[in-house]
């Protein structure tokens, strides 16, 4: 094979060597039933229309050794085996076959790479990786997938795959791909003991007393991750202490790093790298010492050892993540230092073991301390502005999307651009606590879009959030974003089979968060259930439309944290998903007999507007200006407040909430003309699902919609909401039973 005769097959022809799905299962039969565990990695058969690149896929060339090259030959193994019906040949050798898949790092592969695939690399960084298919002249198919590193290697292996799996086969060759933020990372918030904090319907996958033991999902796992981009994972929860109650902060104790190790094995396969969450107080907490003073000599002595044991043991070790004097978790402040002491001591410890310090800017006071203001939203940045620029090089600051805490249409942080001389870490949250836990159809990727494209105007105008986590005029690759994950080990990951698709979605905005979320939907789908293209199109549309659904009956035009009802969700905490609109009165919401929302302008308000830049002041201090979705976040208005539509608020929030329940009734009715099409073990989990969300939304509907008429004192001009008929009137779920 020599590179001189190779010509590079544009994309018009490849279309050619498309492939098409192979149907399993006999007209009039419902397909053969699926528990939703291989989730987007199903590969099913297709069909390869095209001789040629048929007979490149059987015959797979890889070169290099260590574990991600053995990741890669088992992917494309198992792969092309369950997709083609074939096994196909796999070999090291590189120099003697004229057709053929070839796998290697540009060194590996060294004189067999055709130039014009080599310069490809040129500018790509060590996660990016080039897919291209060539033909000689007698129309032998070669690709070659070729990287600068191993781990870019595992990435285009995952994306040859998806390509067959999309049934493109090769079409959109070539590709030239690599990462647009340099960490991708996946939160837990998994205790020692398995339970999870806000994940729902399932335990942790991290079976931490049986570990060092192996299961077989720590490699699925890892696969799934990798297979969407993921780099890093934080195996345990932020809350580390929680007033004794947990003992997260044994991760790093030499007992649980041995257990540790095997799943940083697994990870490393597939180029993850492991982080923990710590205890700022673990000298203490340890036994060791009597301070954790971050300008204590010995306190920086005793996290430098700790880091060089942890590395000792867990080579891929990536650094710590830190909540520290936030909720009860306690911190520097315990000794009037302040975020960047704390942060910048870890940092020179990790600093040793090439490890980065990830610290939350999730900070608030409860009103009643001596707080400089009761507004929760204009706290994080009162602490951690004016620290701008304070931090170390390998000192991440994260910092949750809004301001308050994943609340729906909450407003971009104003952190994000305040923090110019800062690395920073976008916070997501993936598990659905205040978006529909795992009983309501949320696709959150067309609201992550937008949070990535926001203009924070840090730099002036045109400064999308994803390109100011990276500090101004900085090179570096410490910044990116972390997603609380909603992965657990139930059979199918998540509990809602179509919340997978929020994972996926989320790992491939990490990868570029410019993609379009209705191309993620239709890719999903399709991934998840086949290339029917009735069964694509629909699933991709239900996804596509439910987060405004679910704005429609939650909290009306933004408010906050309506919903806070007692009972327990697994972990014993409250269940953020039901509605409770009374509780928080006065704290996250100002409704009154004459109003409803917060006041947060400059002229009248707490003075959140005022912490952002200039432009982003006069778009949401007027009512006028602001927009819709989040008008009652930043504004206290009153009933007869007359919006866009001309209709007047109070009205508004009545009819959005009728609205929403039938739309929900709708996205039902969608899934229901699908039977027959999917197999009934995920059709009927589905189904029933939507069923629980339709009485949801109708719960969420009555009691909000009881709660205005009940404070506001006029009726719906619908006349469906009136006086002497209030269901729910005062409902504090927990109260009683469960309303319907
Ligand atoms: C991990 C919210 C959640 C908590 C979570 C906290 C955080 O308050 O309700 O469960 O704790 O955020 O992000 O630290």
């Amino acid at each position: 094979m020599a590179g001189a005769e190779l010509r590079i097959l544009p994309a018009v022809a490849a279309l050619a060597l498309a492939a098409v799905a192979v149907t399993a299962f006999a007209d009039g039969d419902s397909p053969p039933n699926e528990n939703g565990y291989e989730a987007w990695l199903r590969y099913r058969p297709v069909e390869i229309a095209d001789p040629g690149l048929a007979a490149a896929l059987r015959s797979i060339h890889i070169a290099g050794r260590g574990p991600r090259i053995a990741a890669v030959r088992d992917e494309l193994s198992a792969g092309l085996a369950a997709l083609l019906g074939v096994p196909p040949a796999i070999g090291p050798d590189v120099s003697e076959s004229a057709a053929g898949v070839f796998v290697g790092t540009r060194t590996e592969l060294g004189r067999s790479l055709p130039d014009s695939v080599a310069s490809e690399l040129d500018d790509l960084g060590a996660e990016g990786y080039v897919i291209a298919a060539t033909a000689n002249d007698r129309n032998a198919v070669t690709i070659f997938l070729t990287a600068r590193s191993d781990v870019g290697l595992v990435y285009g292996t995952f994306r040859l795959l998806r390509e067959l799996q999309l049934r493109t086969g090769i079409a959109n060759l070539p590709v030239v791909e690599s990462p647009g933020l340099p960490l991708r990372m996946i939160n837990h918030w998994d205790n020692l003991d398995r339970s999870v904090e806000r994940v729902y319907g399932g335990f942790s996958i991290f079976d931490w007393p049986n570990l060092p033991e192996r299961q077989p999902r720590y490699r699925d796992y890892s696969r799934l991750m990798a297979s969407i981009g993921i780099n890093g994972i934080v195996v345990n929860n932020v809350n580390t202490y929680k007033g004794g109650r947990l003992h997260g902060w044994r991760v790093v104790s030499d007992e649980y790093l041995d257990k540790a190790a095997v799943l940083a094995q697994e990870f490393d396969r597939y180029g993850i790298e492991i982080y923990f969450s710590i205890n700022f107080m673990s000298p203490i907490l340890f036994g060791d010492l009597d301070t954790a003073d971050p300008r204590d000599p010995e306190v920086l002595a005793w996290w430098t050892h700790r880091a060089r044991r942890i590395k000792e043991k867990i080579p891929n070790f990536g650094g710590f993540l830190v909540k520290a004097d936030s909720e009860g978790e306690l911190g520097p402040h315990a000794y009037d230092r302040t975020h960047a002491d704390g942060a910048n001591m870890l940092a020179r410890a990790l600093s040793t073991v090439d490890g980065v310090v990830i610290w939350r800017a999730f900070v608030y006071r409860h009103p009643g301390e001596d707080d400089v203001s009761a507004d929760r939203a204009v706290q994080a940045y009162q602490q951690f502005a004016p620290q701008n620029g304070d931090f170390a090089d390998n000192v991440i600051l994260q910092i949750k999307h809004g301001p308050i805490d994943f609340q729906v249409n909450e407003p971009v942080s104003s952190l994000f651009s305040a923090m110019p001389d800062t690395n920073l870490m976008l916070e997501l949250q993936i598990t659905q606590e205040y978006t529909g836990k795992d009983i309501h159809l949320n696709f959150l990727a067309p609201f992550w879009h937008r949070v990535y494209a926001f203009d924070t105007h840090r730099d002036g105008a045109g400064s999308p959030l994803h390109d100011v986590l990276r500090p101004r005029g900085g090179s570096g690759t410490n910044w990116g974003v972390a997603g609380v994950g909603n992965f657990h080990d139930g059979l199918n990951w998540t509990g809602h089979l179509l919340a997978q698709s929020n994972t996926y979605a989320y790992g491939m905005l990490a990868w570029n968060p410019r993609r379009s979320p209705g191309v993620l939907a239709d890719e999903w789908a399709a991934l998840t259930f086949g290339g029917e293209p009735m069964v694509s199109a629909t699933v991709s549309d239900m996804l596509l439309q439910s987060y405004g659904i679910y704005g429609k009956y939650y909290f009306p035009y933004g408010l906050s944290l309506m919903g806070w009802a007692g009972g327990a969700a697994l972990d014993g905490n409250g269940d953020r998903s039901r509605p409770d609109p009374y509780r928080n009165i006065g704290r996250y919401h100002q409704t009154d007999a004459a109003g409803t929302g917060y006041d947060r302008t400059v002229a009248t308000g707490s003075g959140y507007v005022g912490q952002y830049p200039l432009p982003l002041q006069s778009l949401y201090e007027s009512p006028d200006s602001c927009p819709q979705e989040m008008l009652l976040w930043f504004h206290y208005l009153p009933y007869s407040h007359e919006l866009r539509s001309g209709k007047t608020l109070i009205q508004s929030i009545y009819d959005d909430r009728y609205e929403g329940v039938e739309r929900v009734k709708s996205l039902r009715d969608r899934w229901l003309s699908l039977e027959g099409m999917i197999d009934e073990e995920r059709f009927y989990h589905v189904l029933g699902k939507l069923n629980l969300q339709v009485s949801e939304s109708i719960l969420w509907r009555d009691v909000m919609n009881g709660f205005y008429l009940d404070l506001s004192g006029i009726e719906d001009a619908e006349g469906r909401v009136k006086a002497g008929d209030r269901p729910y009137r005062g409902l504090r779920y927990g109260d009683g039973p469960r309303p319907h």
